[in-house]
Order: C-alpha cells, then sequence, then structure tokens
C-alpha cells in the first residue's frame, strides 16, 4: 500500500499557458507570365531578403508552384500581401500573393 503516486504528496503542477498570436504564411504563387527578375525585386524589397535568398525563393515558386516567403502576425501579413498585390498590378504582371493561419 501507498506505492509510488498513490498518496498526496505527489503534485500536480498545472502549466501556466501563455498566449501566442496567431501567424500567418504569406505564400506567392506561380504563375506564366510574371518575369522572374520582378519577382526576384518582390521578394527584395518588400521581404527585406537578400539576392540570393530571394533568387531561391522564387525558383521553388517556378518548380513547385508555390512557396511560403515569411511568417507574420496578421497585421504584417495582411499589409504585406496588400503591398505586393498592388505592386504587381500596378506592373500589369498576375503575381499572386496570399496569406494562410500556420
Ligand atoms: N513562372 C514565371 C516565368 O517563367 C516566373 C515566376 C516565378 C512567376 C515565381 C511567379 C512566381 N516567367
Amino acid at each position: 500500500p501507498g506505492g509510488p503516486g498513490s498518496d498526496a504528496s505527489v503534485l500536480t503542477k498545472t502549466k501556466p499557458k501563455t498566449q501566442r498570436p496567431p501567424l500567418y504564411k504569406v505564400m506567392l504563387l506561380n504563375d506564366d507570365y510574371t518575369p522572374m527578375e520582378f519577382v526576384v525585386h518582390v521578394l527584395e524589397r518588400f521581404f527585406g531578403l537578400s539576392h540570393a535568398q530571394s533568387f531561391e525563393i522564387m525558383l521553388t515558386v517556378h518548380k513547385k508552384g508555390l512557396a511560403v516567403v515569411g511568417v507574420f502576425s496578421y497585421e504584417i501579413a495582411e499589409t504585406k500581401v496588400a503591398q505586393v498585390m498592388d505592386f504587381a498590378r500596378r506592373h500589369q504582371h498576375p503575381l499572386q500573393c496570399t496569406m494562410e493561419k500556420e
């Protein structure tokens, strides 16, 4: 009687849950018309990526159909998507940028 865990000396710790805001993946989608250099420029300009990183992500989108460009809070993700979509539209390229809850 009274083996390990059978008495009141075993305490259960309740971990306080730290609330973290949900994060959103911002993704770029491939198309047949947007020039590769334009996509690289978008990644450098709006996501602060290096030329090499931008080129790599552009190629991933081109080959796989889409890629995650970054993960942000809702408000930042929304702003990035709007900036990219507006910039693409102004240059008359069909480039699509979307966001999705992680
Ligand atoms: N597929 C486009 C082309 O061949 C390049 C591209 C890459 C477009 C990434 C959109 C996103 N010109």
